[in-house]
């Protein structure tokens, strides 16, 4: 079998320091939990930028910073997240891929999130993928439910996309899909032949999905993104914790987490100068 992508979701866009005091927010945080998380296993890094007062944000010489800083440090492949954060306008948000990361997030479509609204306007959205493919800037589709993928499917046929398409199936999100394996198989089951694709499971059945997912031959994320509990009732202590968790499960099933280079060959990620 293949090795399993794992992706570090470092900080996200909801939770504080007040949730969990061990968040990394600042760019030498987030930098230093990518780095811990290369070494537990991690291929990838999911970022999302906290400003001065932790909140979500675009500001590209954030986004620069942090960027350098993790390079400095590992060789762990880069997610800019153009998510962001619910508050934070599209016209921001769509700004980050300048940056040229090798991978970006593209959320197909808008959505209820929690207590707030996920806006991902069509035609924002076709903007932004134009705009990834030109830069060669590979695009991680999250999915938040199965009829995302049906989006997905028409941003292919135009010509938006570029194959093979890689895939979050994110399940967990209060507005999305539920975490169970019901719902991973149907969704699965909408996917493009020859997508790639992982679990990304919000909330207490973190370790059950990813691991369901990883049996089946997908990969798979985990982090305090996703969740910053390690068992019900205890604080996860940090990313590495949970990376190096997901690492022993997929050991445990004959898929070692893959190198730096497997992933940039999984993925069909850009090889250039610029390592993210
Ligand atoms: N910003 C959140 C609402 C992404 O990283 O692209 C969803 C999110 C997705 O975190
Ligand atoms: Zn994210």
């Amino acid at each position: 079998m293949n090795p399993v992508v794992i992706t570090a979701a470092l900080t996200g866009p909801i939770a504080s320091k007040t949730d969990h005091p061990g968040l990394p927010t600042t760019p030498e945080e987030i930098a230093a939990a990518a780095t811990s998380a290369y070494h537990a296993g991690a291929s990838v890094a999911h970022v999302h930028l906290r400003d001065g007062q932790g909140k979500p944000t675009a500001d590209l010489k954030i986004a620069q910073r942090v960027l350098d800083m993790i390079r400095d440090q590992s060789p762990i492949l880069i997610q800019l997240s153009t998510g962001v954060g619910l508050d934070v306008p599209f016209s921001e948000r769509e700004r980050l891929v300048q940056l040229r990361p090798q991978m970006a997030t593209l959320n197909p479509c808008t959505m209820s999130f929690g207590v707030g609204e996920f806006r991902n306007p069509p035609q924002d959205v076709r903007r932004l993928a134009a705009h990834m493919k030109e830069l060669g800037v590979k695009a991680e589709l999250e999915i938040y439910d199965s009829g995302h993928a049906d989006f997905c499917a028409v941003l292919l046929n135009e010509g938006l996309l570029v194959e093979p398409l890689q895939f979050s199936v994110v399940m967990g999100v209060r507005g999305g899909m539920a975490a169970t394996p019901e719902n991973l198989l149907h969704t699965l089951r909408k996917l493009p032949a020859g997508a790639i694709w992982q679990a990304i499971a919000i909330g207490k059945a973190n370790l059950e999905m990813t691991a369901i997912a990883v049996a089946m031959g997908g990969n798979a994320r985990t982090g305090l993104e996703d969740t910053l509990y390690i068992r019900k009732g205890e604080l996860a202590p940090d990313n590495a914790a949970l990376v190096n968790r997901l690492a022993e499960v997929c050991k445990s099933l004959e898929r070692p987490a893959s190198t730096v280079s497997q992933t940039q060959a999984i993925l069909s990620l850009r090889r250039d100068a610029i390592r993210s």
